[in-house]
């Protein structure tokens, strides 16, 4: 095996992927990034960068190698002091990552969850006969792609009314917060302090309705399967996981409708395709679009030697893009399998709520593609810049209704 002893034969970006443009529109880096090999020095942030499907797809297969407990970001918990205290999920690995993961995949699984899909429904054809009653044209983002998991979701979890407004709010700050402290953050961090005591407030065991997710997570303390210390953080993961992801998934769904009406039409003709058209979604628009890992030893990847303790910033967006792994990667395809995307991570940190989210968006397409015929993009598309979401301000849209 030949490694290399130094960075001067690994390509060398001096890119910000950070930056305003990158952000605005991240699909140019991406290409550029994937054709420059299969790891990429970024100068400006001195850290390794995967963009190609092949090595991305390893690299989250390979956990004792590239570690998340220095942290998912571009901090490294090794010398830096985190924002918050870290995640018992996110930013653990095993043995410390196993019980509230297998805490959290029991209460999340897929027949534990059936039960909510049935008055899900219920809220969805509500939230679009109340929206389609004021008109047939709206905001796909704050009139659904918002609305829908801020009405389902807080109380599938149990939390009280008092702090809702915070969630997303939160969940913006900590996503930023995976990447360079640049004006996203500082924005964000002029109310880190009361919006992580609003979300803290709404993790303790006495705020929680009796039955929601909170309290499951409280019971598997009470049982022993986890400390009480343990158990507010692992609620405050679904409500810092569980908001904007499904926001900005549902938002990057009806995207792809309005600027795609055949598929539209295909959905309408055969709704049983609405889960599989959120994963190609996920696949196309990859909501979340990156995270970092850190190298617990030296290691050769196609090449490249990368240092013991650095950081790697996975491009998630752009494995889910990469034409080597995908054919066609920038068509929005319902015809296509799109398992297999790492829209949800891969490997043990792979998305515990992928089936949540997989249910508010399969119930509320099944709701629109009832009354609609067509949605169409309506005005001026605004994006919401975010370190590690790809997510929409504003879509404005008009529908036909059936
Ligand atoms: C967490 C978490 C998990 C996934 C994503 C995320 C902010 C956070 O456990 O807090 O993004």
């Amino acid at each position: 095996m030949t490694v290399q002893t130094s960075i001067f034969n690994t390509p060398v970006s001096d890119v910000d992927p950070f930056s305003f443009d990158v952000l605005e529109d991240p699909l140019p880096f991406q290409a550029d990034l994937r054709a420059a090999g299969p790891v990429v020095y970024l100068a400006k942030h001195d850290v390794y960068a995967m963009g190609r499907f092949n090595e991305v797809q390893a690299a989250l297969s390979d956990w004792q190698t590239f570690q998340s407990a220095a942290g998912v970001g571009l901090s490294n918990f090794r010398y830096e002091k985190p924002w918050r205290p870290p995640s018992l999920l996110l930013e653990a690995d095993p043995p410390h990552h196993d019980a509230p993961r297998a805490i959290l995949t029991k209460i999340l699984g897929p027949r534990e969850i059936r039960t909510l899909g049935e008055s899900w429904a219920e809220d969805a054809e509500e939230l679009v006969d109340d929206l389609l009653a004021r008109g047939t044209e709206f905001d796909a983002v704050t009139d659904l792609a918002a609305a829908f998991p801020l009405r389902v979701f807080p109380d599938a979890v149990g939390i009280p009314q008092a702090g809702r407004e915070n969630l997303l709010p939160y969940g913006d700050h900590a996503f930023n917060a995976f990447g360079p402290p640049n004006e996203l953050v500082a924005k964000g961090a002029l109310r880190v302090a009361e919006l992580s005591a609003s979300i803290a407030a709404q993790c303790a065991r006495d705020v929680l309705t009796p039955d929601g997710f909170g309290a499951q997570i409280w019971a598997a303390a009470d049982r022993g399967d986890i400390t009480e210390a343990q158990a507010p953080l692992i609620v405050r993961s679904l409500l810092t996981a569980g908001v904007d992801t499904t926001v900005n998934g549902l938002a990057a769904v009806l995207y792809a409708f309005a600027t795609n009406p055949d598929q539209w039409a295909r959905l309408r003709e055969n709704p049983d395709l609405s889960r599989t058209a959120f994963d190609e979604a996920v696949r196309f628009e990859s909501p979340v679009q990156t995270f970092f890992r850190t190298t617990t030893h030296d290691i050769e990847v196609g090449g490249t030697l990368i240092p013991e303790g650095k950081k790697i910033l996975m491009f998630l967006g752009s494995a889910n893009r990469d034409p080597e792994r995908w054919d066609n990667p920038d068509a929005f395809d319902l015809g296509r399998d799109p398992s297999g995307h790492v829209g949800f991570g891969f490997g043990i940190h792979q998305c515990v709520g992928q089936h949540i989210a997989r249910l508010e968006a399969s119930t509320i397409l099944n709701a629109l593609a009832k009354r609609i015929v067509t949605i169409e993009i309506s005005g001026p598309t605004r994006r919401h810049h975010n370190n590690t979401l790809r997510a929409w301000e504003s879509l404005p849209v008009r529908v036909e209704l059936a």
